[in-house]
């Protein structure tokens, strides 16, 4: 069978990777509609070697529509998922407006696909650092408990959007030719305070909230309960904006439930997880970083040891593409999910 499509979002970077990954993967696509917002309706994009032309996106251009990828961020999906799924498609969607809702399942197919067969038309894609920690701790939970996790992300500045990004380039240009540049972008876009990135990291991903902890923060503490099934696992973070363009590296210290495990085990059971790359041998000092994960497909981990102190904790290092795994990819998973398992 082939499947009639709408991307909303189509002009932005996400937007862009869904249509690479369903290219590169063949998805079976019958028509496609490319959606934005009015501004940048009418551009002409290139997919499957042929020439489409952007329309704006309105309640209406959701009609005949089997599956609708949505990546405009949260108020575009507040305002137009309602009306795709009215009109019968099936939404996957990006952005973090429906993410905690409890009747949205919340999907990393490598961990909780299943979920995904009580959708009532609309699925939600997590946040990408949380998408590439849950990847690689599923098979450690499954295969020893676990019992608490802390985080620490080093995030590239392609998740906070295209003006980061160029925020980024300009700013290590103009620190090079010894030019001042005044910081308008990052942390958050519109925040009360702006710092320089170049060359520096800032310890401010989206806005705080009044528990002291960031948004993106609690989303990898809340997003992580839902979906690895473990409300009461204890989670903390904190998430770091670094200068480079691509791929979140996450420094993760984790407690198991079972007693005299060691690294070996650990990397055994990486080993077998489908979507995860061990990357871990310290004679040949192997280990992943941002730039060898970019482009790729899976969840890298290495620096797999014991902690010195405490015999269920474990640290690793875990590497991934923020927009392909983080997004795109991970979008794409879920709707070929959809179709392989009849659950459209
Ligand atoms: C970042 N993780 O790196 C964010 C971007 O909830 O989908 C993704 C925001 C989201 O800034």
């Amino acid at each position: 069978s082939i499947y009639d499509i709408a991307i909303v979002g189509a002009t932005g970077a996400v937007g862009q990777k869904i249509m690479d990954v369903l290219e590169k993967r063949n998805f079976p696509i019958g028509s496609i509609k490319l959606l934005s917002s009015k501004n940048s309706a009418g551009k002409k994009i290139n997919f499957f070697n042929e020439e489409i032309i952007v329309e704006e996106a309105t309640p209406e251009s959701f009609t005949n529509v089997d599956i609708a990828f949505f990546s405009a961020g949260g108020s575009v999906s507040e305002a137009l998922v309602p009306a795709a799924i009215e009109k019968g498609a099936v939404v996957i969607d990006n952005t973090s407006a429906y993410r905690m809702d409890a009747n949205v399942p919340l999907v990393v197919p490598e961990v909780n696909e299943t979920d995904i067969k009580n959708h009532k038309g609309l699925i939600a894609n997590p946040n990408c650092s949380t998408i590439q920690m849950v990847t690689a701790l599923k098979p450690i939970q499954k295969a020893y408990g676990l019992n608490r996790i802390i985080v620490s992300t080093y995030q590239a500045v392609s998740g906070s959007g295209k003006k980061a990004v160029d925020e980024l380039d300009k700013q290590t240009r103009n620190y090079v030719n010894k030019e001042e540049t005044k910081p308008e972008v990052l942390p958050v876009a519109g925040d009360k305070r702006h710092y320089p990135i170049a060359f520096n990291a800032l310890p401010q991903i989206d806005v705080f909230q009044e528990n002291g902890y960031t948004a993106e923060e609690m989303k990898m503490i809340n997003e992580t309960k839902k979906i690895m099934h473990l409300p009461d696992v204890k989670v903390a973070a904190t998430c770091v904006r670094l200068p480079f363009f691509t791929s979140h590296a996450e420094s993760i210290y984790i407690e198991i439930d079972k007693e005299n495990i060691n690294p070996t085990d650990i990397w055994k059971v990486l080993e077998s997880q489908e979507g995860v790359v061990l990357e871990d041998d310290i004679q040949t000092q192997t280990y992943p970083t941002p730039l060898s994960a970019m482009d790729k497909d899976e969840v890298f981990v290495g620096r797999v040891r014991k902690d010195l102190d405490c015999d269920k904790g474990f640290h690793m290092w875990v590497v991934s593409d923020n927009l392909l795994k983080g997004a795109a990819l991970n979008t794409v998973q879920i709707a070929e999910s959809l179709i392989k398992n009849k659950w459209l």
